[in-house]
This record gives structure tokens, C-alpha cells and sequence, in this order.
């Protein structure tokens, strides 16, 4: 038996894992990624693929990078653990935390630690519940989300995502409401793009209203929606959805785990958007992938409450603000200010990779192409015209799999399929991203033919 299919048989046998179906698994045998350089991952000696969703929304600054590697490595030489509870502390918590401050918008100057980003959201409901009780409103428990919105997996973070397919696989937690998506190309009925933006965000207004203010405390959303499909919302969205906070007092909670740390050009999205939350979660690019860390983001009205409780906050993990994953965020945030790369992203690769991705539009399998900063989706239809979707949800992952074989990886989101490329590309790089998606797009028309 060769390496690899020792490798694939003991994986089938041994390991269950995220979001897969394991039988159709073992027939078609994990590819199983063994290096990774620059843009490209690769399979055992085979042929580089360009990897279009940087890991998982998180090798921003590519792979290589031996400098967040070297920070590891010396911060578990020196202290390689030390919790930060009961009174305790250590330097790359501290630095880290002051350099988010620094980075992240002016109202958000004080950070939680976790390891992921469901933890990052589920520790944002603990902040909310606890700074409502704290306010002497109990009631307001509430925590409004959005269908489609992917939030994690943990409880309270597929509870706040609003995937029916994951709902129907588990018993969530009983506070948390959804309202509609801005997802013009495919819930508008042929509405205009502002109005439908509007109408969206005013079910917000609607649904604040319906459960009582009292009882509300927070509205979470992804500024872009990522696992949803690269959701951009109407210009009218964010304004709108900032109002009804404000009016309402209700906290406003950007789960910036895709959009953080430069995707759109902005160091947060919620720049980008000009929206003022109450909490960023976290997680993902903030260390380019390389070590487990995520957060919230705090904002000052809310930190000074819990600060002033004159009680312990009885949340945290062993791990939050591990001493080695601070390293490789700072080493992260290091490499993001001397290299430039949000000011590049916002200037030149962002607006060439955009060019380029919208001329995927023209593919006659494409009913819409959509980008923003370096994110980009294309929605496959049956019939361009009027965008008739194929009948049975097969065109993602024809396509995704025909992606590979030309040496790309793009995420099939039913039939949408998006991509996050790394944010340190090159025009080069770009343009053999849209000559592999555009050839795998007519493969993806002759399989599907037949
Ligand atoms: N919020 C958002 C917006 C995310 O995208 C999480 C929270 C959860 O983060 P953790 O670190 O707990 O996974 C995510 C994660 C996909 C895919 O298939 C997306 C994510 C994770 C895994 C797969 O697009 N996003």
C-alpha cells in the first residue's frame, strides 16, 4: 500500500470530521494536503492548486510566512503557557491587546480571548447577558440574527447562525430569533436593490418591536456573509440596520471572523460599512491561520460595566489569550502594517481582482458575479436569462470538483460558488485564478450536459 492510501485508509477508519459526509468520503478518498508555499497548497509531489480560499477564510498573508512561524517557535521557547486568570498576565497578551486597541475602531479598546470564533460569539452573548443584568434590564436576553448567517458551531454559535440544515441536527438554545438576509440575487423577487436592502434591515425594526424592547439585547451579523455564499448587502443595508441599533439600544454585534484584519481593504469591515458595534468577534486571519486564537472586541460602554461589576465575569477558557497564539498575532499584525497590505488591498489587488472576478459574468454558465475587497462570488444557473437555477443542486459541486482538476480551490456554496484568495496575490496570480475558475466553469457546462 503507497503512503497516501495508508494515509486515506487510516483516516476513514479513524477520524470523523467537520461538516462531511463520511460515506461519500470513503468513496472518493480525502486529498490529503501535505505543504503549502506562497498562494499554492499540494497534494503529496502532484501539481500545485491555487488556493482560492486561503485555508479556510484564513491564510491571508499566504503561506511561508517564516516570521509568524519564528515567533511561535520563540514564545515556546521562553513561556510556553501561562493562563491569564486570577490575577495573572503575560507580555503577548498585553502587547497583543494594545495593538488591537490601536487597530480597531475608536470606540473598541479592551479585548476577551478565545480560541475560536464560535467561542468568540458565544463569549459575546455572555458579555451582552451580563451587561444588561448589570443595567438592571434582565429581560433584555434576546439576541437577534439572521437566516443564513453561519456564526460556529459550538451550542450558542450554530444557535445564532441561521442554517436550517444544521438547526435540524441539534436542539438550539431558545433566546435567539432570525430575521431575513440581504441576499438580493436570490430572495428579492424582483425588488430593487435599494428597497429590498431597506426592507431587509427595517425586519429588524419589526422584529425588536414584535418581541418588546425589553426583552431584547443585541442584533449579530456578519458585515458580508461568508459560508452563506459571499452575501454583499444593498448600500442601504448597514446605515439602516445602524439606526434601528441606535434608536433602539440594542448592542450591535459585527461577527467579523471572514471580514477582519484587511479582506475588504479595512483593517474591520465595520469601517468599511462606517457601522459603530458594541462587539467584533474575532478569529481566523487574526494570526494568519497559523495558531488557534480568536476574541471580542469590546466597546467601551459596555467594558466599563463589566469592569465596574465589583464581581468576577465567570467566563474563560485555559487557553484564552495563549501566550503562543498572541505571538503569532502580533507577528500577523506585524507583517499586515510593514508590507502595506490593507492599503494594497484597498488600492491595487483589491480593484484588480474585482475587475477580473466580474468578467466571470460573462461565463454563459453565470448568472451573477459579485465581489468586494478580496471576496468574490458567481452564482451558477440553468438559464442566464432568468437566472433559472439546475434543478438539483448539483452544479456546485460539479464545479468544485472540476476546480480542482484544473488546480484551484473555490467553496461551493449550493450553487454558489465563492472564493477568498489570499490578500498578498499579485496581478499574475490573479489572472490565473480567473483563467482556472473560467476553464473549470466550462467544464463544469460539459458535465453538467451530459
Ligand atoms: N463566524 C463566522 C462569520 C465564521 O465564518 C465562525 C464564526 C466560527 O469560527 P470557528 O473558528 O469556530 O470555526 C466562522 C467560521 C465554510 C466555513 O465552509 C466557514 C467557517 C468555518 C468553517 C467552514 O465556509 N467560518
Amino acid at each position: 500500500m503507497s503512503e497516501l492510501a495508508n494515509l486515506q485508509s487510516l483516516d476513514s477508519k479513524h477520524f470523523i470530521h467537520p461538516f462531511t459526509d463520511h460515506n461519500a468520503l470513503a468513496k472518493a478518498k480525502t486529498r490529503v494536503i501535505s505543504k503549502a508555499s506562497g498562494i499554492y497548497i499540494y497534494q503529496q509531489d502532484d501539481q500545485p492548486i491555487l488556493d482560492g480560499m486561503s485555508g479556510l477564510w484564513c491564510c491571508n498573508l499566504g503561506y511561508g510566512r517564516t516570521e509568524i512561524a519564528d515567533a511561535v517557535s520563540s514564545q515556546l521557547a521562553q513561556l510556553p503557557f501561562y493562563n491569564s486568570f486570577f490575577q495573572c498576565s503575560h507580555a503577548p497578551a498585553i502587547e497583543l491587546s494594545q495593538r488591537l486597541a490601536e487597530v480597531a475602531p475608536a470606540q473598541l479598546n479592551t479585548v476577551f480571548y478565545t480560541n475560536s470564533g464560535s467561542e468568540a460569539n458565544d463569549t459575546m452573548i455572555r458579555f451582552a447577558h451580563r451587561y444588561w443584568d448589570l443595567k438592571g434590564k434582565p429581560n433584555k436576553k434576546t439576541i437577534i440574527s439572521r437566516h443564513n448567517g453561519y456564526h460556529g458551531s459550538t451550542i450558542a454559535g450554530a444557535s445564532l447562525g441561521g442554517m436550517s440544515f444544521m438547526h435540524d441536527q441539534f436542539k438550539g438554545v431558545d433566546y435567539i430569533e432570525h430575521i431575513d438576509q440581504p441576499y438580493w440575487f436570490g430572495e428579492a423577487n424582483g425588488q430593487e436593490e435599494s428597497t429590498f436592502g431597506l426592507q431587509v434591515a427595517q425586519q429588524l425594526e419589526q422584529k425588536i418591536l414584535e418581541l418588546g424592547i425589553d426583552n431584547v439585547a443585541a442584533f449579530i451579523a456578519e458585515p458580508i456573509q461568508g459560508a452563506g455564499g459571499v452575501i454583499i448587502p444593498p448600500a442601504s443595508y448597514w446605515p439602516e440596520i445602524q439606526r434601528i441599533c441606535d434608536h433602539y439600544e440594542i448592542l450591535l454585534v459585527a461577527d467579523e471572523v471572514i471580514c477582519g484584519f484587511g479582506r475588504l481593504g479595512t483593517m474591520f469591515a465595520s469601517e468599511y460599512f462606517n457601522i459603530k458595534p458594541d462587539f467584533i468577534c474575532f478569529a481566523k486571519a487574526v494570526t494568519n491561520g497559523y495558531q488557534p486564537l480568536g476574541g471580542v472586541l469590546i466597546s467601551d460602554r459596555v467594558a466599563d460595566v463589566i469592569k465596574d461589576a465589583g464581581n468576577d465575569f465567570a467566563h474563560g477558557f485555559t487557553y484564552s489569550g495563549h501566550p503562543a497564539s498572541c505571538a503569532a498575532a502580533i507577528a500577523t499584525l506585524d507583517i499586515l502594517k510593514n508590507e502595506d497590505i490593507i492599503n494594497k488591498v484597498n488600492t491595487d489587488i483589491g480593484p484588480y481582482f474585482q475587475s477580473r472576478w466580474q468578467q466571470l459574468g460573462e461565463h454563459p454558465l453565470i448568472g451573477e458575479a459579485r465581489s468586494i475587497g478580496m471576496l468574490g462570488a458567481i452564482e451558477l444557473v440553468a438559464d442566464k436569462n432568468n437566472s433559472t437555477r439546475f434543478a438539483n443542486g448539483i452544479a456546485g459541486p460539479t464545479c468544485r470538483d472540476q476546480c480542482v482538476k484544473v488546480g484551484l480551490v473555490m467553496r461551493a456554496v449550493g450553487d454558489t460558488m465563492v472564493v477568498a484568495p489570499p490578500l498578498v496575490m499579485t496581478h499574475t496570480e490573479v489572472d490565473e485564478l480567473f483563467n482556472k475558475a473560467w476553464q473549470a466553469l466550462d467544464l463544469t457546462a460539459a458535465a453538467l450536459a451530459k
